[in-house]
C-alpha cells in the first residue's frame, strides 16, 4: 500500500505557486541519497577525518599527497554517483519559474549533471584542480594519474596541484557569492535543503532571504542549526520530500500530476 504523500501547508503551496523568484541553498544532505557521505552525519566524511586534518591549506602543504588522495577518492565516488530524485525535482522547479538560482555548497557536480542550469558552486568543484604555484589548471588526466599514485605536481613548474575547492579560512568565489546573496535578497521563496547550517557565509543565505521577506523553508531529515529562523521545516529525505512537493504544486495548479 503506497504511503500517503505528505500534505504541505497552504501558505507554502500558495507562496511557491505565486513565486517568480526562487533561491535554493543545498548542502551535502541532498547528495546523501546518491550515496555520497555527508560531512557531519554519523559515518560522514568528517567522522573519519577532522576538517582541520584535511580541508585547509596548511594540512595540504604538510601532507599534499594525503589530501589529494582524499579528494581523488571523493572524485571517484562522485563520478560513480547518480543524481537522485531530489536533484531532479529541483530541475523541474527551475523550469517552473523565470528567476531560479541554485546555490550549492556541494563540490560533487551532481546538480549540473541532473540538468540544473543556474548553479552557483560556492565551495568549488572537485573535478577542477590547479597548481598552487603558477595557478595553471591541472592537465587532462591528472586525476587518473594521481589515483594511480603518480606525483601530484605541476608539469609546468613542479608546484603542488590542489583541488579547486574552498577550504576553511579561504574566501569564497566573490562573483558566485555576490550573485547568491543578491538572489536571496530578491527571492519570494528561499529553500534550504540538506545543510546543517553551520558553515558560513553559506548558511547566511537562507537567513538573508528571510530577512528580505522571502518565505523560508528548510528540508532536512532533522532540524538544522538555522531551523529556528525558517518559516517552515519539512522533515524528511530530500529525495522524497522534493518530488512530493512538486506533485502537490502541480495538483494545486491543476496540472496533470506525474507527467
Ligand atoms: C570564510 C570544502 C572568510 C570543499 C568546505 C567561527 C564562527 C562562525 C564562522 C567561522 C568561525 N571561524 C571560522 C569561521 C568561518 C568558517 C566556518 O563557517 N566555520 C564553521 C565550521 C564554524 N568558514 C570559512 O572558513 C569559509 N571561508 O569564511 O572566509 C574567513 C576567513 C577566515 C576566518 C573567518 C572568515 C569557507 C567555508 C568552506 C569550507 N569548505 N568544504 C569540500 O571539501 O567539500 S565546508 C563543507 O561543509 C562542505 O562544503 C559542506 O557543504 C559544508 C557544509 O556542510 P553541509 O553541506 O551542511 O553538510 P553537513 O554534513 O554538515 O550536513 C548535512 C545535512 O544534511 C545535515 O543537516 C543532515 O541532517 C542533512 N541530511 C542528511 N541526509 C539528508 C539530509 N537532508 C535531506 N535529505 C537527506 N537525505
Ligand atoms: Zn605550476
Amino acid at each position: 500500500m503506497d504511503r500517503p504523500a505528505r500534505s504541505f501547508s497552504q501558505p507554502l503551496l500558495d507562496r511557491l505557486r505565486r513565486a517568480r523568484r526562487i533561491a535554493v541553498l543545498t548542502g551535502a544532505g541532498i547528495s546523501a541519497e546518491s550515496g555520497i557521505a555527508t560531512f557531519r552525519d554519523p559515518g560522514g566524511l568528517w567522522s573519519r577525518f577532522r576538517p582541520e586534518d584535511l580541508a585547509n591549506v596548511d594540512a595540504f602543504l604538510r601532507k599534499p599527497d594525503l589530501v589529494q588522495r582524499w579528494y581523488a577518492e571523493r572524485r571517484r565516488i562522485a563520478a560513480e554517483a547518480e543524481p537522485n530524485a531530489g536533484h531532479r525535482a529541483l530541475v523541474d522547479l527551475e523550469a517552473m519559474t523565470d528567476d531560479f538560482t541554485l546555490i550549492t555548497q556541494n563540490v560533487d557536480g551532481l546538480h549540473r549533471r541532473a540538468g540544473s542550469r543556474n548553479v552557483l558552486e560556492l565551495h568549488g568543484n572537485i573535478n577542477r584542480n590547479y597548481c598552487i604555484a603558477c595557478r595553471a589548471p591541472a592537465p587532462e588526466g591528472f586525476a587518473d594519474r594521481l589515483a594511480e599514485g603518480a606525483p601530484a605536481d605541476c608539469p609546468s613548474c613542479g608546484g603542488f596541484i590542489r583541488p579547486d575547492v574552498v577550504w576553511f579560512g579561504e574566501l569564497l568565489p566573490a562573483d558566485a557569492t555576490e550573485q547568491a546573496f543578491a538572489a536571496a535578497r530578491r527571492a519570494d521563496v528561499v529553500l534550504s535543503i540538506g545543510t546543517s547550517g553551520v558553515v558560513f557565509p553559506a548558511a547566511q543565505i537562507p537567513l538573508t532571504g528571510r530577512d528580505h521577506g522571502a518565505y523560508a523553508v528548510e528540508i532536512n531529515i532533522e532540524p538544522s542549526a538555522i531551523a529556528g529562523y525558517m518559516d517552515e521545516t519539512l522533515i524528511g529525505p530530500a529525495g522524497t520530500v522534493l518530488p512530493e512537493l512538486l506533485s502537490a504544486l502541480r495538483e494545486q495548479a491543476g496540472e496533470p500530476v506525474g507527467e
